[in-house]
């Protein structure tokens, strides 16, 4: 299988297209977060250099909830440098993102060769079963992905074959069959924080821009009962999914 297919595989048997991010220092908070909100999500999303006590274990504990509850681990890590410094930030360092993340960021501003350096660092097998997702466009207010360059970035993103997931992204940027659309900066209610992040609602990135994930951080973190506020994210966004398949 895939792993296009089974993050939808995923996405129809649990009915979520919903993925959390767990942006905390602690890891102790982020298996909270997975334990909690779990069986709400197809995806967990992390940024492993926030955390000030990462180690393996964590990752094993990590691992082991995303089997318990089947979600993918989606490493946020956004590489962005030449391919052969980019093999190594994957696969080595403290944090050996290539040993755990299924999924990772890449901003393709150097060029096809970032993607070619992530590739690189794995086996052909671990190929089949890791992917990527192009940052084509971004939520924060101002950035400078023009139209065009969102254009060179998903032909970057295409030409990648099954190594790319999908994209990042605002709207629907890509014609190509399987490709999937990923998006942050969502909210129940629009809006913004004072760093630049601007929020959309589901309604509008899902059932009018016509993105397949939301990924959703503080709107769920930090409500008094993430759970069930995931699961009203989770309900929200899969209905809009649905109605337009
Ligand atoms: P928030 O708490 O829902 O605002 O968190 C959004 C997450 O998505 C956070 O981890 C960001 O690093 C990530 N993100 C984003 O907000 N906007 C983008 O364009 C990209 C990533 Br790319």
């Amino acid at each position: 299988m895939s792993l296009q297919e089974r993050l939808l595989s995923i996405v129809e048997k649990k009915k979520s297209n919903l993925c959390v991010a767990a942006d905390f220092e602690n890891s102790a908070d982020v298996l909270r977060i997975a334990e909690q909100v779990g069986p709400h999500i197809c995806m967990l999303k992390t940024h492993a250099d926030i955390l000030v006590d990462f180690s393996q274990e964590f990752v094993t504990s990590l691992q082991d909830l995303a089997k318990k509850h089947n979600f993918l681990i989606f490493e946020d890590r956004k590489f962005a440098d030449i391919g052969k410094t980019v093999q190594h930030q994957y696969s080595a360092g403290t944090l050996k993102i290539s040993s755990w993340a299924d999924v990772v960021t890449v901003n393709v501003l150097p060029g096809p060769g970032v993607i070619q350096g992530l590739k690189a660092a794995l086996s052909e097998q671990e190929q089949r079963s890791r992917g990527c997702l192009v940052i084509a466009e971004m939520s924060s207010a101002d950035n400078l992905a023009t139209a065009d360059y969102t254009k060179h970035a998903v032909e970057i993103g295409e030409a990648a074959g099954d190594f790319l997931l999908g994209f990042i992204c605002q709207h629907r940027v890509s014609q190509k069959p399987g490709v999937l659309h990923f998006t942050p900066g969502v909210k129940l209610q629009a809006g913004g924080d004072n760093l630049g992040q601007c929020y959309l609602t589901p309604e509008e990135i899902v059932g009018r821009r016509g993105c397949d994930i939301i990924i959703v951080g503080r709107g769920i973190c930090q409500a008094d009962c993430p759970a069930s506020t995931a699961q009203t994210y989770q309900k929200v966004a899969y209905e809009l999914y649905q109605k337009r398949q």
